[in-house]
């Protein structure tokens, strides 16, 4: 067994991943496998039903989770435990923690989607309440039950927003009125679900000073890909969202070339954000959880790979559309959020790096590699096409009217599933 710089194992390492059946706590569980460690998962299937309720579904067929451990076991030969539950619940947290006493834990169980959290009153509290009451269930019941244990938080670059200066990562020197001092970087979140991740980030870094806790907090920025190279057989693949709540931009543009749908950067299409492939998100979070900090230590990381506007990668995907005999168009519809269409951005991110992060493959590969997946799973995303079109306004206090006036789906959905058996809901 490998130590590292802490004491602290570092090789065959027992990680917790709660959100163990999301988009990225899936493939980190195959990720973490592949790499040795044990993994074990929590989940309570919330990002199904919500995904169910704003009417669309994940593009890829995605196996119940007992099926998904039983290729797990059949592909990987390897065992992934499993406890079903809500991280609302303390008993159930308390008595996980208790009984796994892992040596990390991975927190993914969170409302990850900022349009969700800006459908009505109702999406927001549900959205704040449920993210802060599960870090600080899973904070108490690291205290009592496994105070050594290092807890990798997610959190999104979407915390700092747009300032017109350089974002440095985590906490920056200042000098007011004559004296200095290093402070957390300020937080101008744009919707209610960011702002969640950047109170969680004020409860994890006091957790960690008063209670000598260990705690990584990941700034991550916009995801995208479909695969990871664990993902070597269909019923190993995680899920990918392409409606407007859920799915993320790049993913969204060639989810709309691939159904013939205009690629909408939206208003001027200026904005710039971290973006990183699924693949090096894995990498990221796999480096976060062998290198812990020091107990007591709050360590942040602004985790992305190269920042991108809108625009450029409505561009990069149409471009490599033509490829694949698509011709999407590019359309610039009224931006339904609010927030800075051309501004400065140039946030830090070099702790990774210096941890030995490497991208793994070009953004043009990685835009192929969905392209053929999604090709493949065309028919699901017709299924569901009108719900690619934005309905989520900011600028409104109740948007469900309009997410009611969608259009309903014009076929039945297809019951052709590569062969993945009773898909979607959950537990079989
Ligand atoms: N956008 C478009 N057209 C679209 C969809 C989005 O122009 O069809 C724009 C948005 O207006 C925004 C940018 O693309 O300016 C990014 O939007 P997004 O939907 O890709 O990402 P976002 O809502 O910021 O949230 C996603 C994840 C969230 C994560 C965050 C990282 O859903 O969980 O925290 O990316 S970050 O953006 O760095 O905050």
């Amino acid at each position: 067994m490998d130590r590292g710089a802490h004491g602290h194992r570092v090789s065959g390492q027992k990680v917790l991943i709660t959100g163990v059946d999301g988009y990225s706590g899936w493939p980190l569980a195959l990720h973490l496998l592949a790499r040795g460690h044990s993994v074990v998962g929590i989940d309570n299937f919330v990002t199904r039903k919500r995904v169910r309720e704003v009417g669309s579904w994940s593009a890829t067929p995605i196996p119940s989770f007992p099926r998904r451990q039983a290729a797990v076991r059949e592909v990987l030969g390897r065992e992934l435990g499993f406890h079903r539950g809500d991280l609302a619940d303390y008993d159930f947290v308390r008595r996980v923690l208790a009984e796994e006493r892992p040596d990390a834990i991975v927190h993914l169980a969170e409302q990850r989607s900022a349009p969700y959290s800006m459908i009505d009153v109702r999406h927001a509290v549900d959205t704040q309440v449920g993210n802060l009451t599960g870090t600080l269930h899973l904070l108490y019941a690291m205290k009592e039950t496994c105070p050594d244990a290092h807890l990798v938080k997610m959190g999104t670059m979407g915390e700092y927003g747009t300032p017109n200066v350089d974002i440095a990562e985590g906490f920056f020197e200042v000098e007011y009125r004559g004296r200095k001092d290093t402070m957390p970087f300020p937080r101008q979140a744009g919707s209610w679900y960011h702002w969640s991740k950047v109170f969680d980030s004020g409860d994890v870094m006091f957790a960690a000073r008063i209670w000598k806790l260990r705690a990584t907090d990941v700034m991550q920025g916009v995801i995208y890909g479909v695969r990871t190279p664990e993902i070597t057989d269909d019923r190993l693949l995680t899920r990918f969202d392409f409606d407007e709540t859920w799915g993320t931009s790049l993913n969204r543009f060639i989810a709309q070339a691939v159904l013939g749908l205009p690629i909408t950067p939206y208003g001027k299409g200026g904005q710039r954000r971290g973006f990183i492939a699924l693949e090096d998100s894995m990498q990221s979070l796999r480096i976060a959880v062998e290198h812990p900090p020091a107990p007591g230590e709050y360590r942040v990381l602004n985790q992305f790979d190269a920042a991108y506007t809108v625009n450029e990668l409505a561009e990069r995907a149409a471009e490599v559309a033509r490829e694949f005999d698509l011709r999407p168009t590019i359309e610039h519809p009224p931006n339904p959020r609010t927030e800075a269409e051309e501004h400065y951005y140039q946030p830090v991110h070099d702790k990774l790096l210096a941890l030995g992060y490497r991208r793994s493959r070009e953004l043009s590969d990685v835009i192929r590699e969905i392209y053929r997946d999604l090709l493949r799973f065309r028919r699901r995303l017709d299924a569901r096409r009108h719900v690619v079109a934005a309905a989520v306004q900011w600028a409104n206090a109740d948007s469900r009217p309009a997410l009611e006036a969608r259009a309903p789906p014009r076929t039945p959905p297809p019951s052709d599933v590569a062969g993945a058996g009773p898909t979607e809901r959950s537990t079989a």
